[in-house]
């Protein structure tokens, strides 16, 4: 079993400091808190950008300041969204990938997202891979629903995509695939078997999903994208909290933690210029 890789989602695009005050927001408080969650043991921080008032953004040069902010704290791998929230427009959405992240995430099909739509229509997604391909820039495949799956094969038949591929499985989004096992089983057997797949268990089955990820091989994304909880009704003081506790388990486990540059070498990634 390969060594597990542990993202931090560290703010998301949802999550308001009413609910979450210790939610990162501006480019400088995001930086300090991917320095803290590469210190607890997580290798990639995957970030959506804010205005100075919390709003959502996909502003390039919000990026590009989280992206240098980061860069100057610590080598952990950053992973832009490309999915920002369910009202950007495409062009927004793919502002972020011009900044030639290592990685970038690429949403390949439509979904009910709350009471809101996720649109991600075939010429965006395409759009999206081929722009990525073009930059460099490796995709981290997201899947609310199996067919997203089916699409993303589609894009790599057609040489969007290269193998192997990565695929994050987003479980339990109200509108979208619940997070049950056998929900993340299947989705794992649908894969090609060359392909690496980390899984985000929103809210209270994020710990339940990186369990059974732990096990299967998988890898496990956490952080306030996904969860604002430590325990049930108890907000975490950080994003960090949450990846020590997957790192506790693991260690309990026996499955080694991947540093920045094996989660590099784990996904193919070129290595980091410095
Ligand atoms: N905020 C969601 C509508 C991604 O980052 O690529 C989409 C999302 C996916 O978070
Ligand atoms: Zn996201």
């Amino acid at each position: 079993m390969s060594k597990l890789i542990i993202t931090a989602a560290l703010t998301g695009a949802e999550v308001t400091r009413e609910q979450q005050p210790n939610l990162p927001i501006a480019p400088d408080e995001i930086g300090s808190a991917a320095l803290e969650v590469y210190q607890a043991g997580a290798s990639i921080v995957h970030v959506h950008a804010r205005t100075a008032d919390g709003s959502p953004t996909q502003d390039k040069e919000i990026y590009r300041e989280i992206q240098s902010e980061i860069a100057r704290k610590c080598p952990v791998i950053f992973q832009p969204s490309t999915g920002g929230a369910t009202w950007h427009t495409a062009e927004e959405r793919l502002q972020p990938v011009e900044l030639n992240p290592e990685m970038a995430t690429l949403s390949t099909g439509t979904c009910n997202f709350g009471r809101d739509v996720f649109s991600n229509p075939q010429d965006f997604y395409e759009q999206a891979a081929r722009m990525m391909q073009q930059r460099g820039v490796k995709p981290e495949i997201e899947v609310f629903e199996a067919g997203m799956i089916d699409n993303a094969l589609r894009l790599l038949k057609d040489g969007f995509l290269q193998a192997p591929l990565h695929f994050n499985f987003v479980l339990g989004v109200p509108g979208a695939m619940s997070a049950s096992v056998r929900n993340l089983s299947f989705l794992v057997d649908q894969i090609p078997p060359d392909s690496t797949w980390t899984v985000s268990g929103i809210g209270r089955h994020e710990t339940a999903l990186a369990m059974v990820a732990m096990v299967m091989g998988g890898h496990i994304r956490v952080g306030f994208e996904d969860n604002i909880y430590l325990y049930r009704g108890q907000v975490a003081q950080s994003n960090a909290q949450l990846v020590a506790r997957i790192v506790r388990i693991a260690k309990e486990f026996g499955r080694e933690v991947a540093s920045p540059d094996e989660a590099r070498e784990i996904l193919g990634l070129k290595a980091r210029v410095t």
